[in-house]
C-alpha cells in the first residue's frame, strides 16, 4: 500500500486545455513539491526535448521616461530610480546589436521600448528595425506597450514574429501593481496581436508581494486565453531601488525560491506547449535553482549581460551552466515547429 500521494491523473498529459478553473490551478500549486515537479517534467517531455533551451536576447531601444506607473519598473517616470531617459535608438545601432546577439548564439531578438503605447509616428521606424533584424536570420520580437489592431497588422507585415505583452499578475492583485492601465487594456492588445497572426509572448512577475492565489490567478488567466501564449515568461522581480515594489522586496526579502519553482512547474502544466521562459532574475539565481526550473519545465532564457536596464548572466556564465547541465541551445526551426 502506497503511503505517498498518488501520481497526477492522466488529464495532465492529454491535449492542452483551455477550461482550467482557478481551484484546479490552486490545487496544482498545493501538490507535494516533488510530485508537482515530476508531473511538470513529464509533461515537458511529452511536448519538448528537455535538453533544449531557447535563447532570446533583449535590447532596450527606447529607455526610461515611461508614462505608466508599473510599481516594479526602473523606467517609469513616476519613480526616481536614477535612470536617464533616452530617445528611440537609430535603426543602424539596433541592427548592429542584433548582429552581435546572433553571433553570441541568440535565435530571437526582442526590442523593448518604455512606452505606454506605440505612436503611429514611430511605426515606420519600428517596421524598418523589424525587417532589418528579420533579414539577419533572427526571429523577431517586440514589446512596445499597447497596440491598436492596425498597428499590430503593420508590425506583422514588417516581419514581426512575436509580441510581448505581460499580464504581470492575477486580476485581483493587478491594481496593487499598476493603475495607469487596466487588465482589459492588456487583454485587448493581446487580442489585436493574435488577430494580426503574430505569436504571443505573455507572462508575469513573481515576488511582488502577491499571494500564491494571485500567482495561480495569473496562470489561470493565461491558460484560459483564447490561445495559450506561445512564450510564457516567468520573471522573478528584480528589485529596483526607488520603485515601490522593489523597495518592499529590499526590506522584506525575496520570494521563496521553491515557490518560484512551483510557479514554473504550474505554468508548464497549464500551458503545456508554451515556451516557458525563465526570464528576469536569473542574475541572482544559483545554478541549482536554475536546474530545478529547467527540470520543472522552463525551456527558454534571455541571454547576454543585460535585460532591458538590469543585469543578466554573461554569455560565458551561461555557457558554463549549459555545459554543467548538459543543455543545448534550441535551433530556430525547432521553435517554429513547436509553436
Ligand atoms: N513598456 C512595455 C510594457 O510594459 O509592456 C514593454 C517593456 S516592459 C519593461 C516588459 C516587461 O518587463 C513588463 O511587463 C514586466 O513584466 C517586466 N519587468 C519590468 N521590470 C521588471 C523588474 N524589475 N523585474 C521583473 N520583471 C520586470
Ligand atoms: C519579460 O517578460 N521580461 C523581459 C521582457 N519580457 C521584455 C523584461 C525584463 C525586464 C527586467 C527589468 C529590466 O531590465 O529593466
Ligand atoms: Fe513602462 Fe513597461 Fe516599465 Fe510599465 S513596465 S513603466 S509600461 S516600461
Amino acid at each position: 500500500m502506497l503511503s505517498h500521494q498518488p501520481p497526477a491523473t492522466s488529464h495532465l498529459f492529454a491535449q492542452p486545455r483551455h477550461d482550467w478553473t482557478l481551484p484546479e490551478v490552486e490545487a496544482l500549486f498545493a501538490r507535494p513539491f516533488m510530485e508537482l515537479v515530476f508531473d511538470a517534467a513529464t509533461v515537458h517531455r511529452r511536448w519538448f526535448d528537455p535538453s533544449e533551451v531557447q535563447k532570446s536576447q533583449l535590447l532596450s531601444i527606447k529607455t526610461g521616461g515611461c508614462a505608466e506607473n508599473c510599481g516594479y519598473c526602473s523606467q517609469s517616470a513616476f519613480f526616481d530610480t536614477g535612470l536617464k531617459a533616452e530617445k528611440l535608438m537609430d535603426t543602424a545601432v539596433v541592427l548592429a546589436e542584433a548582429m552581435a546577439a546572433k553571433a553570441g548564439g541568440a535565435s530571437r531578438f526582442c526590442m523593448g521600448a518604455a512606452w505606454r503605447e506605440l505612436k503611429d509616428r514611430d511605426t515606420p521606424k519600428l517596421a524598418a528595425m523589424i525587417s532589418g533584424v528579420k533579414a539577419l536570420g533572427l526571429e523577431t520580437c517586440a514589446t512596445l506597450g499597447m497596440l491598436t489592431a492596425d498597428q499590430a497588422r503593420q508590425l506583422k507585415a514588417a516581419g514581426l514574429d512575436y509580441y510581448n505583452h505581460n499580464l504581470d499578475t492575477g486580476p485581483e492583485y493587478y491594481t496593487q501593481v499598476v493603475t495607469t492601465r487596466t487588465y482589459k487594456d492588456r487583454l485587448d492588445t493581446l487580442s489585436h496581436v493574435r488577430d494580426a497572426g503574430m505569436s504571443t509572448c505573455c507572462g508575469g512577475i513573481v515576488g511582488m508581494g502577491e499571494a500564491r492565489r494571485d500567482r495561480a490567478s495569473l496562470l489561470h488567466a493565461l491558460a484560459t486565453l483564447p490561445e495559450h501564449p506561445d512564450s510564457l515568461p516567468v520573471n522573478a522581480l528584480v528589485p529596483v531601488t526607488g520603485t515601490p515594489l522593489g523597495e518592499r522586496v529590499i526590506q522584506s526579502g525575496e520570494i521563496d525560491p521553491i515557490e518560484f519553482v512551483r510557479t514554473v512547474a504550474v505554468a508548464r502544466l497549464v500551458c503545456p506547449r508554451a515556451m516557458v521562459r525563465l526570464s528576469a532574475g536569473r542574475e541572482t539565481m544559483s545554478p541549482e535553482m536554475q536546474a530545478l526550473c529547467f527540470l520543472a519545465g522552463a525551456n527558454s532564457i534571455f541571454v547576454g549581460g543585460k535585460l532591458l536596464t538590469t543585469p543578466n548572466p554573461e554569455q560565458d556564465e551561461d555557457a558554463r551552466l549549459f555545459a554543467l547541465l548538459d543543455l543545448k541551445p534550441m535551433a530556430s526551426m525547432a521553435v517554429e515547429a513547436a509553436a
